[in-house]
């Protein structure tokens, strides 16, 4: 979808090129999903600090069943086609933020570059901080899923996962790793930091599958 807000002067990350924000549609009538609050702040959720990084030694790397092992300095990362996406995103320890604007790479513009073996079932997002979450591979190619380096304009503040995270409009937010330094395609699940301490696998937010 095409915003048509667009004035002169705005940057190709001003300009929203995908809507995302109607993907509740297809789980009922309500935008904010069952047991959250809406809230204008943009809390910070870590497991522990901050990590530091060097831009100098920084690369994201992708590895596992691909054709092709990949390495990205973080201006190559940059350099990648992007969009500009407007999203919800969703806590699942109960605060929702409406109208997020991310920009980055698509999941599938890494996935294609790299060539997906035909057995690969499954993702593991990996983070500087230690972190790691799961997504099956179906769950990765849908609509929204991006490496984002933008918000709202800017660089993606480092509380937020600066210089790269994930983001997951379709999941809970523990599904997006904040500071991703690389993907590992997998032939087999292997459970993340939170999916192996208890939080739900398939997070569907407006199914309430907090816990798995
Ligand atoms: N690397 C990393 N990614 C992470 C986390 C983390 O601790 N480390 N926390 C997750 C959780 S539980 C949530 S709710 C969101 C919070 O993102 P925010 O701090 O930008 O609000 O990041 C997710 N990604
Ligand atoms: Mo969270």
């Amino acid at each position: 979808m095409t915003d048509t807000s667009a004035t002169d002067g705005d940057t190709a990350a001003d300009v929203v090129t995908e809507d995302l924000t109607d993907r509740y549609r297809e789980y009922g009538d309500d935008r904010l999903p069952p047991g959250q609050r809406e809230t204008d702040a943009f809390p910070v959720l870590s497991k522990g600090e901050t990590p530091a990084w060097d831009p100098d030694a920084f690369a994201f790397e992708v590895w596992g069943a691909v054709e092709d092992r990949l390495a990205f300095s973080i201006e190559e990362f940059r350099d990648l086609p992007s969009v500009t996406q407007r999203q919800d995103f969703h806590c699942v320890t109960g605060w929702s933020k409406f109208d997020c604007r991310f920009t980055g790479v698509p999941f599938a513009e890494i996935a294609d570059r790299a060539g997906v073996r035909d057995d690969v079932e499954h993702v593991l997002f990996h983070a500087l901080d230690g972190y790691t979450t799961n997504l099956s591979l179906d769950d990765c190619t849908e609509p929204g899923v991006l490496f984002a380096y933008g918000y709202e304009g800017g660089d993606l503040p480092a509380d937020h996962g600066g210089p790269i995270r994930v983001v997951t409009p379709h999941k809970y937010a523990y599904k997006g790793a904040k500071w991703v330094s690389g993907v590992e395609f997998l032939t087999e699940k292997t459970l993340g930091y939170w999916e192996k301490r208890g939080y739900s696998d398939t997070a569907n937010p407006w199914n309430e599958e907090r816990y798995g």
